[in-house]
């Protein structure tokens, strides 16, 4: 068994099977790690996520913010924006089997045989991998439950802007919730920026990237993420793997062999509308 991961697929599916027929990946018997926004803003998001249903037992996923904005949007918790592309997924008869199969994914995997960990936006710097896991276990339980439509409802927003053990409720999960799927960059603290989506050449007095955090737990962790398109993939770290390398915005796809961290890249489709 081989074993790749790519970043966030957006669905460019031509891309993703560009990059998985250059490697001739084998649902059989090969393993593709997925890290997140699966869907939306691309051209074949219907495809894609048809496709990667199809290959679920071939799968490791985690949710990224984009899955988890269609499920909102699904449960009727938030309305469609004008630059998702969304809706040929809603409207599909298929729909409620494809959204039970993405309530089942976690927010983040760790692999003890390989050491690698993987969530969308990567692992806060106060939390160890085993918090990491326990953490989104709690929102997993919920997507799983019938509180998943109050949670759903409650999942936007920006605060608590810094993690704390003691936190309870909603305010929790959309802590957790934010920091693995959505953070970027992080205070001395370790609480996190929103704004700032630029690369790590100007990024606000004050802050760190995450991975570059004076006091990151996880220092000798092995950590495949996405999220941060602007990194290009660059996280100037020999154990940090960002795979979003903005396929979605124009730029390509990037699919990484686990074991020998080999890359392929698959260059963004022209698209009519842009
Ligand atoms: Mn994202």
């Amino acid at each position: 068994m081989t074993q790749y991961a790519v970043g966030d697929i957006q669905g460019c599916y031509a891309e993703l099977i560009d990059c998985l027929d250059q490697v001739n990946f084998n649902p059989k018997s090969d393993c593709l790690w997925v890290a997140g926004d699966m869907i939306n803003r691309g051209p074949d998001s219907l495809t894609t996520l048809e496709f990667l249903y199809q290959h679920r037992n071939s799968l490791r996923c985690v949710l990224g913010n984009h899955d988890l904005h269609l499920m909102a949007i699904y449960f009727g918790h938030r309305k469609a924006k004008k630059s998702d592309t969304i809706d040929p997924i809603l409207n599909h008869p298929n729909c409620d089997l494809w959204i039970d199969w993405l309530r089942q994914q976690p927010l983040c995997v760790f692999d003890p045989n390989t050491q690698f960990f993987m969530s969308h936006a990567g692992l806060p710097p106060q939390w160890s991998v085993t918090q990491a896991l326990a953490y989104s276990e709690e929102i997993s339980s919920v997507l799983k439950s019938d509180g998943i439509e109050k949670f759903l409802t409650n999942m936007y927003g920006n605060t608590p802007t810094h993690w704390k053990n003691d936190l309870t409720g909603i305010e929790r999960l959309r802590c957790i919730t934010n920091y693995l799927t959505r953070m970027r960059i992080c205070d001395v603290d370790g609480g996190l920026e929103f704004d700032y989506k630029g690369d790590l050449t100007n990024i606000p007095a004050g802050y760190h990237a995450w991975f570059k955090h004076p006091h990151r737990q996880s220092s000798n962790e092995k950590i495949i993420f996405g999220h941060w398109a602007s990194l290009g993939g660059y996280t100037d770290h020999h154990t940090l793997f960002g795979l979003d390398t903005a396929c979605v915005w124009g730029q390509y796809l990037t699919l990484m062999q686990l074991d020998t961290q080999q890359y392929f890249t698959a260059n963004a489709q022209p698209r009519p509308s842009q």
